[in-house]
């Protein structure tokens, strides 16, 4: 509604530009045939519950003009897919994103070239019609009948992601203990593998379950699937369909998550991604906002080892942001991010793979760091910008977004002190 017409001014004005930086870079460095192919084909979902302004236990501050209601979600990943082409997916949170007509809202996103992404369940809250509570955890609880409750709301996220063509299911636990001794380690992980199978056992052939793990918050003692290990141990004992997420933001300080996608990968065992950054802890920063050195070389060890098992890299993992906003504008920051993602993905394409291999079968430790940095040092910018204008996009969604002054037009349609069902 927004962006239709001024795209093609937009383009036009910024083109010759575009093209010298284009034909600088094809000129410079080695580009792979397929690269703008594969950028083309590579879509990040948006997270519905990233929408709207985040708060933190000290507060929200409103931006204005958040979307309401599922529709106004829909919309708003519609205009980002608009401006950028590569945020074709939605990824919803049950029960805040549940709907009564689910043929309605597949239809609306497809109106807008929106796919759904895996479906989110919710046990770390209580809900208003809820008979018990998960204070004390869900999928783990003591009390059999607080594990079923929450096997059930599993069961039926999967059966509203089924009517709106979903492929996966994401369960994340905030279940845990705040304090020693409150928790029995091996008999809550055990209840929960027992309520892993039981929600498994309801999936359907053609999907996945993805278990993302947490270290901490909001319990701060244990988590009960606290850390990749504990993770990957319960999706093999569930089967097949079974896979571990890798939420970024997720690790204790300094982990070298680098690593643990590339075992996990190699394991069979990566289901998917939870894009954000971070300086401290579980911070849902934008993407490649504070270290986008440790993007590029997670992206690099997915590369090769997607390559090394023939995986199709668009879709045979799960791309999904998570994230938060306190003081940025949602939608701007989340073009943001998924530039960013596109860029350390751009960049992983670009690793001289065969002299790295040399290098480091001759233990050359100093070429090795620099065919990395070579690649990572090099400005891809323009060749995202390329893959997003062969599909239609903005050559710079972001200046787009703010000359159709779009968060103004929302702020007129929906009122300055609205706030998204979410967190
Ligand atoms: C938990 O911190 C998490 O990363 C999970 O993915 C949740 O679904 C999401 O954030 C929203 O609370
Ligand atoms: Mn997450």
């Amino acid at each position: 509604m927004f962006v239709g017409e001024k795209l093609h001014d937009h383009n036009a004005l910024r083109l010759s530009a575009h093209e010298r930086r284009y034909t600088f870079i094809n000129s410079e460095v080695a580009i792979p045939s397929d690269l703008i192919s594969k950028l083309k084909d590579f879509q990040i979902a948006i997270p519905s519950w990233a929408l709207g302004t985040g708060g933190t236990r000290f507060g929200r501050f409103s931006g204005g003009g958040e979307p309401r209601n599922l529709e106004e979600k829909i919309a708003d990943v519609g205009l980002l897919h608009a401006l950028n082409q590569t945020s074709g997916a939605i990824s919803l949170h049950i029960p805040w994103d549940s709907t009564t007509n689910p043929a309605a809202i597949k239809a609306l996103a497809a109106q807008h070239g929106l796919a759904f992404d895996a479906v989110n369940s919710n046990t770390f809250q209580d809900q208003a019609n809820q008979a018990l509570s998960y204070k004390f955890g869900s999928l783990q609880h003591v009390d059999a009948a607080v594990r079923k409750q929450a096997v059930q709301h599993n069961i039926e996220v999967i059966q509203q992601g089924i009517e709106l063509g979903s492929k996966s299911l994401t369960v994340w636990l905030s279940d845990g203990s705040c304090f020693p001794g409150q928790l029995n380690f091996r008999k809550a992980y055990e209840r929960t593998v027992e309520s892993l199978k039981e929600i498994y056992a309801a999936l359907p052939g053609d999907w996945k379950l993805f278990l993302e793990y947490k270290a901490y918050e909001p319990n701060f003692y244990s988590t009960t699937v606290g850390d990749w290990g504990q993770s990957y141990s319960m999706v093999n004992k569930l089967g097949e369909k079974a896979y571990t997420l890798v939420d970024l933001g997720h690790h204790l300080p300094n982990a070298n998550i680098e690593q643990i996608v590339s075992l996990l990968l190699m394991e069979g065992k990566l289901g998917g991604f939870h894009f954000n950054d971070s300086k401290y802890g579980d911070d849902d920063l934008t993407a490649g906002s504070i270290k986008p050195y440790q993007l590029f070389l997670i992206f690099n060890e997915l590369v090769d080892g997607m390559d090394a098992k023939g995986m199709n890299h668009a879709k045979d993992l799960g791309w999904m942001i998570d994230a938060s906003h306190n003081v940025k504008d949602p939608l701007e920051d989340l073009l943001q991010s998924v530039e960013a993602i596109q860029m350390a993905y751009t960049q992983a394409l670009l690793v001289d793979r065969a002299a790295l291999e040399v290098a480091r079968n001759a233990n050359d430790v100093v070429a090795c760091q620099e065919i990395l940095q070579t690649a990572f040092r090099t400005d891809v910018r323009s060749l995202v910008a390329q893959a997003r204008l062969e599909l239609g996009g903005a050559l710079d969604p972001l200046a787009l977004f703010r000359d159709l002054g779009i968060r103004n037009q929302l702020i007129q349609e929906r009122g300055a002190k609205t706030q998204a069902t979410g967190l």
